[in-house]
This record gives C-alpha cells, structure tokens and sequence, in this order.
C-alpha cells in the first residue's frame, strides 16, 4: 500500500495537514484520467485496506476532525412528470406525497435560519420539477438563493434540468453549488429513469460548472444495480472534466408506491465501499452521507466517517422522508470527537 502518513493521525493538527498536501500532491494528484479498471481495483480492494487508504487520503486534503452539517428543504413538492422509479414525488406513483406549489420566502427564510441555528453550513433547496423554466416560480427561487446567502450559509438549490443562462443568473444571485445527480452507471440508468437521459443530466451539470457553481452531483445505491453499475458511476464522477464540490452518495429509501418500494436495502459494507471509492478517486471533494442514513448504525455511520465521509445531511427531513433526529447526530458527533464545520474545511 502507498501512503506517505503514519497512522496516528487523529491527534495531527491543521498546520501539520497543510504541510503534508505537497507531498500528496505528488503522490496522490487530483486526477481526472482514471480508467475503468483502475476504479475497479480500488473499489474491490480488501475492505479494511480500503477504508485505510480512504482514511490516509482524506487527511491529505481534508481536516478530519470536521463533518459538514447539510439541511435540506423541499420548496416544491410533488406532482413532477419525470418517471424516476425510486422518487416518492413523481405524479406516475401512488405514493402518500401530497403535491404543493412552490413554497412562500418567508418561510423559507424561516427555515434556513433555523437550520443555522442547528449548525447548518448549507442550506439545500429542492424542488420536484423536470427542468427550470423561466417564468415567476424560477424569479421568486432566485430572490430565495439571494436572501439566503445573505445568512452566510453556502446555498445549494436542486431544480432538474436548467440551461447555462439559467445558470448564470442562479450564479448572480448568490448560489453556491447546483446538485443534479447521475444517480447511476449509464447502462443501469434506463432501469430506472425512461423520461430523459444520461447525456441530458451531463448537459446541465455541464452548464452548472460553465456558469462557475461548484456541482454537486452524486447517486443512489440499493436500486438493484450491480458492482460494475456502481464502479462506472464512480468512473463517471470521477472523469468529469472537474470532479464535482461535493458528492452525495445516497442509498435508496424505499417508498410505498414507488415501483423500487420492495427492493432489497444495500449491504451496509457496500456503502461504505461506495463512500472509500469516492474519497480516494476525487479527495477533494466533500463526500455526504445522504439519503438512508437513518438506516446507518452510529457504528456504520463512524466507519462511513473514516472512509472518508465529510459531509451528512442534518435535520429530521430529507425532502420528503425521513432523516435521522437531530439529538441522535449530536450524541454521535459527540462519540465519535466530530465537529460540524462553520467553514469550509478544504485546506488551500
Ligand atoms: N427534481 C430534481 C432532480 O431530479 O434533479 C431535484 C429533486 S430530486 C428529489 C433530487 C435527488 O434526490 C434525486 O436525483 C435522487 O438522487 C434523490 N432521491 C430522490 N428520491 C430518493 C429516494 N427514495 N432514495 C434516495 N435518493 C432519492
Ligand atoms: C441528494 O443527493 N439527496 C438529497 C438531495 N441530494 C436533494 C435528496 C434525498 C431525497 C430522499 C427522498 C426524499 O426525502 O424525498
Ligand atoms: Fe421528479 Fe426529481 Fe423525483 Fe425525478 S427525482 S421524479 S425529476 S422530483
């Protein structure tokens, strides 16, 4: 195994990390050029070699010591006309998700002040739509993105589809990142999702990263797929001219009525093989414990955290089900000597 670090470094402080970036620099480059093969290897390297070289890399780039508070608000729910086979607000299913318009700013002020006041550094806006269109709803979410930043809290906004004008003018009024997720390999992606393609979703995170918003982008485990879907997802990711700010690794949350309501939950081992994958092919990147993780042990959740995970998506919400109670992730924070960030914590 290659790694220039000894292995105690759970006590290293910032500026010793600093100092250790050259020489990751040079063993361990950003890298944009992986083949196939070379994410196969890493991803079914023996697990605890695995979360290892996970661990080591993610102090190169990465103080360990934080994890990114994440909330999310859906300001648009239900009704959407995609077919996205795990999505509870798709208008196909017949799912309990009652549909509402697009939500008021007050509240959604309301909301993303309370979710500072919890430790939030990111504010995540969601709506169920195809695409942006420009007409009032997409005026009324950009005034939404410029009142938000104004609560210094990177602001993240997820719309569907949206063309590099759109983007800019998202990108005038204060957004952070944009989050469009591949959420699987090319090949498994016609399984789950028939009302547009892979390229459709290349395109848009290709207009995100032109406009100059950091992209979030990332995909869902536990709908059916096989290794090779899941290591092409992360080849995807992770050969992508720039690889995205943050990348959210969400396994599925199976919802009634949905037509993968029935499907059998990911081995907990596979997600966080998921999650080492991420870190050591893009270690920059923030790599976010997202949907499902309510189904994680504090356990499951720490090896997560050693694997390399930096990012969790907090409040008792994800946009429409569940996420784990705030006391819990405050007890575990606790365990474990983990800090939610009030910063970003990529070392410069
Ligand atoms: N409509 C927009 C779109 O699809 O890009 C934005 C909202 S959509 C709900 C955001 C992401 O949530 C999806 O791309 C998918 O990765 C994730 N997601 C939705 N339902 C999920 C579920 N049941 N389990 C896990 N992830 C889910
Ligand atoms: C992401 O990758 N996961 C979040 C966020 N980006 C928008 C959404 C998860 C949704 C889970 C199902 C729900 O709550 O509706
Ligand atoms: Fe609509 Fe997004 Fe859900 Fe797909 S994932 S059905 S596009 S809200």
């Amino acid at each position: 195994m290659t790694t220039t670090l000894s292995t105690n470094q759970s006590t290293i402080t910032k500026s010793e990390l600093n100092n250790t970036k050259s020489d990751t620099l040079h063993n361990n480059p950003i890298r944009t050029n992986w083949t196939l093969e070379e994410v196969k290897q890493v991803y079914t390297m023996p697990l605890i070699e695995l979360v290892f070289k996970a661990a080591s890399i993610h102090r190169q780039f990465h103080d360990p010591r934080y994890v990114q508070k994440c909330t999310l608000l859906s300001i648009k729910t239900g009704a959407c006309p995609e077919d996205c086979a795990y999505c509870p607000q798709s208008a196909r299913y017949n799912t309990e998700i009652k549909p509402e318009p697009l939500m008021d700013l007050k509240s959604v002020m309301a909301a993303a002040q309370h979710a500072k006041n919890n430790g939030s550094s990111r504010f995540c806006m969601g709506a169920a739509w195809r695409e942006v269109k420009n007409n009032d709803d997409f005026e009324q979410v950009l005034s939404m993105v410029k009142e938000v930043s104004k609560l210094d809290l990177e602001v993240c906004v997820t719309l569907g589809m949206l063309s590099l004008e759109q983007a800019k003018r998202l990108k005038e009024a204060g957004l952070t990142a944009y989050n469009h997720n591949l959420d699987t390999s090319r090949d498994y992606y016609e399984k789950i999702i028939t009302t547009r393609t892979y390229q459709n979703r290349l395109d848009t995170l290709n207009n995100v990263s032109s406009a100059g918003i950091n992209v979030c982008c990332g995909g869902i485990v536990g709908m059916g797929e096989n290794d090779e879907d899941r290591i092409s997802l992360i080849h995807t990711l992770a050969t992508l001219p720039q690889h995205p700010e943050s990348v959210p690794v969400n396994a599925l949350v199976p919802v009634d009525g949905t037509p993968l309501a029935q499907q059998k939950p990911i081995a907990k081992f596979d997600y966080i093989r998921m999650i080492a994958t991420a870190r050591i092919t893009m270690p920059a990147a923030r790599v976010r414990l997202s949907a499902g993780r309510l189904s994680l042990s504090f356990a499951e959740q720490a090896l997560c955290f050693m694997a390399g995970a930096n990012s969790i998506f907090a409040g008792e919400k994800l946009l429409t089900t569940p996420n784990c109670e705030q006391d819990q992730d405050e007890m575990m924070f606790n365990l474990l000597g983990i800090k939610s960030d009030p910063e970003s914590t990529i070392m410069q």
